[in-house]
């Protein structure tokens, strides 16, 4: 019995509930309480069968992960769930919420489980970098099958309570968590069941123990997707110890793995990067507990791509859309596009098969304006010139109800101007999706000068509420993540005229571990968007111009910087290219020189980080994980490398700052030289993270 752990006795049952907001994680207090009641139960001989539940608003979801790279505490968690095993009474867990992780481990080691219908159940440790180190790749095989397990594992998603039931995870789907575990431990010891320990239990390893093909070529197909990580391969392997090995040696071989994990860059990187996403959603200079105003309904102007994407978004989360066009044409266009993305998805069993028939229930297809005037966030997605922006948010002044939030969706252009078209700036910000918007997790929300406290907290709240990841930005072209992009673009280009072949820019930046390269992602994007921007402003890019001039728009005309064959997305180098880049620059006098892959990643990746320290200089961003955040949510950035300025302080500022003032003075271009603030960092031998508050990641 401690402060967050507690046993109470009802009649011949022992409960032994946990109560450690915010998520009843596995913190020293709680091994320990759980530990010392478990105990306490065991001994009393008037206890016949005990049950784990917990208080607030889940199960245990997990290890304490701000324990990690600390001295450990007795006790370990391995020996509270080996105590717990060997009970001589009967242990249910009474499961709600979420039972992530260590919790869901301390499920397993229980002799019985039961849940809520609404209960969520898995592992997700592959997600921090780690792999389940407190028996869960042991057990979980045994109480769900191999296959089963090393996809849990191996993904890191939860199940729900009815798949848990169907696999045997669970016993039975029970009324709130405490009643229903207390009335299934009654029905134990009325049935006199015999304990079930998983540890005893080979039965549903069986198949894979005949055939271990049936598990590896399962494995293969899990980690397709896992290139540069780690912890997916070492998570299967401890799975596959539970087929080949006996229990206790399966358990030394998890922990082995768990052990080497736990230190390594990428899960600290990983862990660092579950944080900062958290610390996003904190809107620096705006009072804790700023209440968000209610949003029961939205509406979306434009039902184009981003409309589209952003009215499923809204609509996946259960939140009724109304949906507006201009036209009936272009709204039928748009909800037809929905409901086919739906069906696609469906088809895939990505989602159940009534759910695209439902979802387009919450949309309400409107044309015409007015048609906001009962929606509490309003979002608008027309065409991307200032023009229209400031038309359209001078009608949502006159439609739209008071104390709507007037969000627009540019990716760059100035909230604060927006702003002044309504006599409501104090409700206006940017809410900046990334396409496709129903895919896409980041959202960047733009703050403008006269954006109410809680109109910030409503736009963050909601974005998390649809499954998004918010993170706050200022005014500014590109605001973050597409102003540091641009200087990543600028590079690019420039290292054609030096000699580089768009395929070896684009394979260093993926090696790296990004989704695609610069020249592969304006393939994508369509060369012809940037040629017109630059002929509208009288600016020459002579190898893009020539492209464009010779109809190579990339992917939508099968050619660009590379050439796509047989209607496949995938970029093949062109000889064409190769040629028009050297008769280029023939024409300009330049002569092409050796670039070396290690040039190219340092110029791709330092004038980012440049840019990112002048957005910090500028208030632009609040903190370096908020950069982060925005890299590894809306570009790609691979999770197990942290972010942009994550990895920066991993390389060392004064590196990045000596290779940048190389690169202006050899290319000529003094906007290459390291900022003030990161100058300042780098002379003084410090970090971007120590520009922020201690983030909880060891
Ligand atoms: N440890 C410490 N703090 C945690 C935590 C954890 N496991 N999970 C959440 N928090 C904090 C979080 O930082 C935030 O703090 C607050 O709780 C609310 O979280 C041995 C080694 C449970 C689905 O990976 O997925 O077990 O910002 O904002 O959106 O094999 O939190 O309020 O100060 O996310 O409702 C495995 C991680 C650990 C689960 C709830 N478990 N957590 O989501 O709230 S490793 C996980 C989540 C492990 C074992 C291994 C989510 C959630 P603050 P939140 P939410």
């Amino acid at each position: 019995m401690n402060a967050v752990v507690k046993l109470e006795r009802h009649g011949d049952i022992g409960i032994v509930t946990v109560d450690s907001p915010p998520v009843n994680a596995l913190s020293a207090a709680v091994r320990g309480g759980i530990f010392d009641c478990m105990k306490e139960a065991i001994a009393d001989s008037s206890i016949k069968a005990i049950v784990l539940t917990c208080g607030g608003r889940t199960f245990i979801a997990g290890a304490d992960i701000t324990e990690f790279g600390k001295p450990p505490k007795p006790p370990g968690l391995q020996e509270v769930l080996v105590a717990m095993e060997n009970s001589p009474k009967p242990i249910v867990a009474a499961i709600h919420g979420t039972a992530l992780g260590g919790g869901l481990e301390v499920a397993l080691a229980c002799h019985y489980r039961v849940a809520v219908k609404e209960a969520k159940l898995g592992l997700p440790e592959v997600k921090l970098g780690l792999l389940p180190g407190a028996g869960g790749t042991q057990r979980l095989p045994r109480a769900v099958g191999p296959e089963m397990a090393v996809k849990m594992i191996v993904t890191g998603d939860p199940i729900g309570a009815a798949e848990a039931l169907k696999s045997g995870l669970i016993e039975e789907i029970v009324e709130g968590p405490a009643s229903g575990g207390e009335a299934f431990a009654r029905k134990l010891i009325a049935e006199k069941r015999p304990l079930r320990k998983l540890r005893d239990d080979d039965s549903k390893l069986a198949a894979a123990k005949a055939d271990i093909s049936i598990f590896t070529n399962a494995v293969a197909a899990l980690t397709k997707k896992a290139r540069g990580l780690e912890a997916p391969f070492a998570a299967a392997d401890a799975v596959r110890a539970a087929i080949e090995l006996p229990f206790d040696e399966g358990l030394k071989k998890e922990r082995e793995g768990f052990l080497k994990l736990v230190t390594s860059d990428q899960s600290k990187a990983q862990r660092y990067a579950f944080f900062a996403e958290r610390e996003a959603s904190k809107i620096a200079g705006v009072p804790d507990g700023t209440k968000p105003r209610k949003v029961e309904r939205v509406a979306v102007l434009g039902a184009g791509t981003m409309g589209g994407g952003i009215a499923m978004s809204f609509a996946n989360a259960g939140i009724p859309v109304t949906l507006i066009e201009t036209s009936d044409e272009a709204l039928k266009r748009g909800m037809g596009v929905m409901q086919k993305n739906w069906e696609a998805t469906a088809a895939r069993g990505g989602i159940p098969a009534d759910a695209p028939a439902k979802r387009m229930a919450l949309i309400d297809g409107k044309v015409g304006i007015e048609n906001v005037k009962d929606a509490d966030l309003i979002i608008e997605a027309v065409f991307e010139t200032m023009a229209v922006k400031k038309e359209v948010f001078g009608k949502l002044d006159q439609f739209a109800k008071p104390g709507a939030v007037l969000a627009s969706n540019t990716s760059y252009l100035n909230i604060d101007e927006i702003a002044k078209e309504t006599k409501r700036p104090q409700d206006v910000l940017g809410m900046h999706f990334f396409s496709p918007a129903n895919v896409m997790k980041l959202c960047e929300i733009v703050r403008a000068a006269k954006t109410a406290p809680d109109a910030l907290t409503t736009a963050v709240a909601i974005s998390r509420k649809i499954a998004k990841v918010p993170a706050v930005v200022g005014v500014c072209d590109g605001f973050v993540g597409n102003r540091m992009l641009a200087q990543r673009g600028k590079q690019s280009e420039k290292l054609l005229f030096e000699g580089a072949l768009p395929q070896q820019v684009d394979a260093v930046v993926t090696k790296f571990g990004m989704p695609m390269g610069p020249f592969a992602m304006s393939d994508l994007a369509g060369l012809d968007i940037g040629w017109r921007s630059r002929k509208d402003r009288g600016i020459k890019s002579e190898i893009a111009d020539a492209l464009c001039e010779a109809g190579r728009f990339g992917q939508k005309t099968g050619k660009g910087y590379y050439k796509y064959e047989g209607g496949s997305r995938s970029p093949l180098p062109d000889p064409d290219v190769e040629k028009l880049i050297d008769e280029t620059l023939q024409e300009l006098g330049k002569k092409r020189r050796n670039v070396s892959d290690d040039e190219i990643l340092e110029r791709m990746m330092y004038p980012m980080i440049n840019e990112g320290a002048r957005i910090l200089e500028e208030g632009i961003a609040a903190r370096p994980s908020d950069i982060d955040v925005i890299w590894l949510y809306g570009y790609g950035w691979p999770i197990y490398r942290g972010g942009p300025m994550y990895w920066a302080d991993s390389v060392g500022l004064k590196h990045i700052a000596d290779r940048l003032s190389y690169y202006a003075k050899e290319t000529n271009d003094p906007s290459l030289e390291p900022c003030a603030l990161l100058k300042k960092l780098a002379a003084a031998g410090s970090t971007f993270a120590s520009l922020a508050a201690p983030s909880k990641a060891a």
